[in-house]
């Protein structure tokens, strides 16, 4: 018998079937809200206290005030692990603007909606890790900064569905989205690095692009190899020319691309420096994050 699966909204653990939330939330009707990906592993939740800080900044961004304290809304993630019987996971965690009425106007709307869920995770299969991943780049530009700064993770992902449905079209995992004038930003879910003459590239977060939690670790790893690592603007030339190029991502980890747009990239198979980081990541993650 499937075990019961215990969600946690608006203040309390229901079932699934009873986790609804109304067709007037602002969630829903206007995508207004904000939401994490977060990994547990093996008995950790991983970088929650970075997650929740993500979290709260977004909601700050949209003059969201969320009703609970950080420390409430860990104890909320952490449970919501335990009464799942959840130590290896996904979680997902989401605030919306709340009820609202029919209108856009954030002010109709006193409560904000708190959600989470804890479930097991959908891997890439294991062979995409060694043969890498066949991606294409999107004609949808990222959102620009200026308009919808990609760092707020908020409930609107069309920008990012409208590139993943153009991978999609075209058999492909994972779509790279460049900036309106045609930098390399990120993939729909993910962030990108490139390794060229030696060196650690990833594009900068002012450029408009999220802030990702494992961009961060895997930026932190390479420091620590002593490897060159810069944050810099590049375009698709540098990546089809790239010795190596890989994915970030609470889901995906650290992921070789081996193919952009039909230009075979390296070897064609995960490189070296992608592989031994990706080594380092999977050691890095344990025990670092709150308890459960
Ligand atoms: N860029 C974007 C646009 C993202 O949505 C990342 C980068 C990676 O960030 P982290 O902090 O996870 O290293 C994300 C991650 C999924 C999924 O199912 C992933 C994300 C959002 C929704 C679904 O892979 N965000």
């Amino acid at each position: 018998m499937d075990r019961k699966q215990w969600i946690y909204v608006d203040g309390k653990f229901v079932e699934e079937k009873d986790a609804v939330v109304s067709v007037f939330d602002h969630g829903l009707l206007y995508g207004d809200g904000c939401f994490e990906g977060i990994r547990a592993y093996d008995g950790y939740v991983f970088k929650l206290d970075d997650h929740i800080d993500r979290l709260y900044n977004a909601a700050k961004a949209i003059s969201l005030t969320i009703p609970i304290s950080k420390e409430e809304m860990t104890e909320v993630v952490v449970e919501s692990c335990r009464r799942n019987d959840i130590s290896d996971g996904y979680i997902r965690l989401v605030v919306t603007r709340g009820k609202g009425d029919l209108g856009l106007s954030p002010s109709k709307c006193p409560k904000p909606t708190i959600i989470c869920i804890a479930a097991t995770i959908a891997l890439y299969p294991q062979e995409f890790y060694e043969k890498g991943l066949k991606v294409i780049t999107a004609t949808q530009r990222r959102n620009k900064a200026t308009i919808i700064d990609p760092q707020i993770k908020s409930l609107n992902y069309l920008n990012n569905i409208l590139a993943r449905a153009e991978a999609d079209r075209l058999g492909a995992p994972e779509a790279l989205m460049l900036t309106e004038d045609g930098l390399v930003a990120e993939c729909t879910g993910d962030n990108i690095f490139i390794i060229t003459k030696g060196e650690l590239w990833t594009p900068p977060i002012h450029l408009g692009i999220l802030d990702g939690i494992t961009r961060s670790s895997v930026l932190e790893i390479a420091q620590q190899k002593g490897l060159t690592v810069k944050e810099k603007a590049f375009t698709l030339f540098n990546v089809y020319c790239a010795d190596e190029c890989f994915l970030t991502g609470t889901a995906a980890e650290l992921i070789a691309v081996t193919d952009l747009d039909g230009r075979v990239i390296g070897d064609g198979v995960a490189g070296p420096v992608t592989r031994s980081l990706l080594a380092e990541f999977k050691q890095y993650v344990k025990g670092r994050g709150a308890k459960i």
